[in-house]
């Protein structure tokens, strides 16, 4: 890396005349491993600043993020939603038909993605989710202590989701190095995305070959695609891309969901006997986790013309970064909003995004984050914090690598 150069600016971007510039690098350790006091500097700086390591626009307040992801004929996916725009710097991996696409293509791999992932899809679910959560949080509970994250936020998601999908049962560990280099590959390429590219070189063709019609099961939910593809509304070829999106997208997401809801209960006592109260809290409590932590805090879109954001003027094809976990905490939008209240009206956070690209997972999602917060409420007086947790940084995720608590049971 050359000086304040960015590795991605193969010629120089130049700020737009008065937006602050500032100096800091949302992808160093320094700021993911305690982002709270950049993103308030961020906010107060503007509504748009320009971070001059990267040559790069960005927002951090919740109206300008929320206007940039309501806007995708202004604020394109399709030049990639990481740092690198596809146009300068090459594709990484074979672009996503969802996540890295506009209208009419995300329109059509939207629909199919909607009917794998629907209401009664999900809710044939449901009874199986709940069971294996109560069946892990029972087990959990005859423990003296245990990692929450290793043996409850890594381990649920991976024993319900590769199931559901329908997935073979061979390798499925393999999941977790893949999300994680997928989604360190959306920041610069510093030290993080090289290393967990060299952790996942095997996963990335192993999930090329899971998503793949004859290794799926006829009654999981990736079948759908194939499903669709059969009857002409996508092409097999778009239905496996569409498998290997939701094997890229629903394992890391809902492991750091999961693990910002046990992180926000072992830390908030008061929430956590509110819950118990009355255990049907659990969908607000696990949004409310959603909106403070935010697992994907931090998403990139390319302005497809000149266009002004903040009361700054942005030159078409520029990169813009939208910090989604410092809009889901920006006073100007919530009360008190570093404060985990399960009773708060968490409408509007953008903690799975909004518009047309908010995220096609949610109700898969949620139904893992109720079912493990109420198996937990069912059987668990309390949550023991016995070392404070450390940290697994990537470019994209906010979450936990090990964290290590007690349940101390009814
Ligand atoms: C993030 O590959 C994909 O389609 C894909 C990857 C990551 C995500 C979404 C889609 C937002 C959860």
């Amino acid at each position: 890396m050359q000086g304040n150069r960015s590795p991605y600016a193969l010629f120089d971007d130049r700020p737009p005349a008065d937006v602050p510039v500032v100096d800091v690098d949302p992808f160093s350790a320094d700021f993911l491993e305690n982002p709270y006091p950049y993103h308030e500097a961020l906010r107060e700086a503007g509504a748009v600043v320009w971070l001059a390591r990267y040559s790069i626009a960005a927002t951090a307040r919740y109206d300008q993020v929320r206007q940039a992801l309501l806007d995708w004929q202004t604020f394109s996916s399709a030049r990639g939603v990481g740092m690198a725009d596809f146009e300068k710097h090459g594709r990484f991996r074979l672009p996503s038909l969802i996540l890295e696409a506009d209208p009419p293509q995300h329109s059509r791999s939207r629909v199919a993605l909607s009917k794998a992932l629907s209401q009664p899809i999900m809710r044939k679910l449901q009874a199986e989710f709940a069971q294996a959560a109560e069946q892990m949080i029972v087990q959990l509970a005859q423990k003296e202590e245990f990692d929450a994250c290793s043996e409850l936020s890594e381990a649920f998601p991976l024993r319900v989701f590769p199931d559901a999908i329908g997935m073979r049962p061979e390798s499925r560990d393999q999941l977790l190095p893949y999300g994680d280099m997928v989604f360190n590959s959306f920041g610069p390429p510093n030290e993080l995305f090289q290393q967990s590219a060299i952790r996942a070189k095997e996963a990335f063709p192993w999930v090329e070959a899971e998503a793949l019609r004859e290794h799926l099961s006829s009654d999981g939910f990736g079948m759908v695609l194939y499903q669709c593809a059969d009857a002409g509304e996508i092409t097999h070829d778009e239905a496996h891309k569409l498998v290997r999106a939701i094997l890229t997208a629903g394992v890391d997401t809902t492991v750091n969901g999961i693990g910002a809801a046990m992180y926000c209960m072992a830390r908030y006592p008061a929430q956590y006997a509110k819950l118990r109260a009355n255990v049907n809290l659990a969908r607000g409590a696990f949004e409310e986790a959603i909106r403070l932590e935010s697992p994907v805090q931090t998403f990139f879109r390319t302005t497809t013309k000149g266009t002004e954001l903040g009361g700054t003027s942005l030159e078409p094809s520029r990169k813009v970064l939208l910090f989604l976990g410092a809009a889901n905490r920006d006073p100007r939008k919530w009360q008190n909003p570093d404060c985990y209240d399960i009773e708060r009206t968490t409408y509007g956070h953008v903690g799975f995004g909004v518009g047309i690209h908010m995220c096609v997972g949610q109700l898969l999602a949620r139904l893992e984050g109720e079912v493990v917060l109420k198996a937990i409420a069912r059987h668990v007086r309390a949550i023991e914090i016995i070392e404070e947790p450390k940290r697994r940084l990537n470019n994209t995720l906010r979450g936990l690598k090990e964290f290590r608590v007690r349940f101390v049971r009814d």
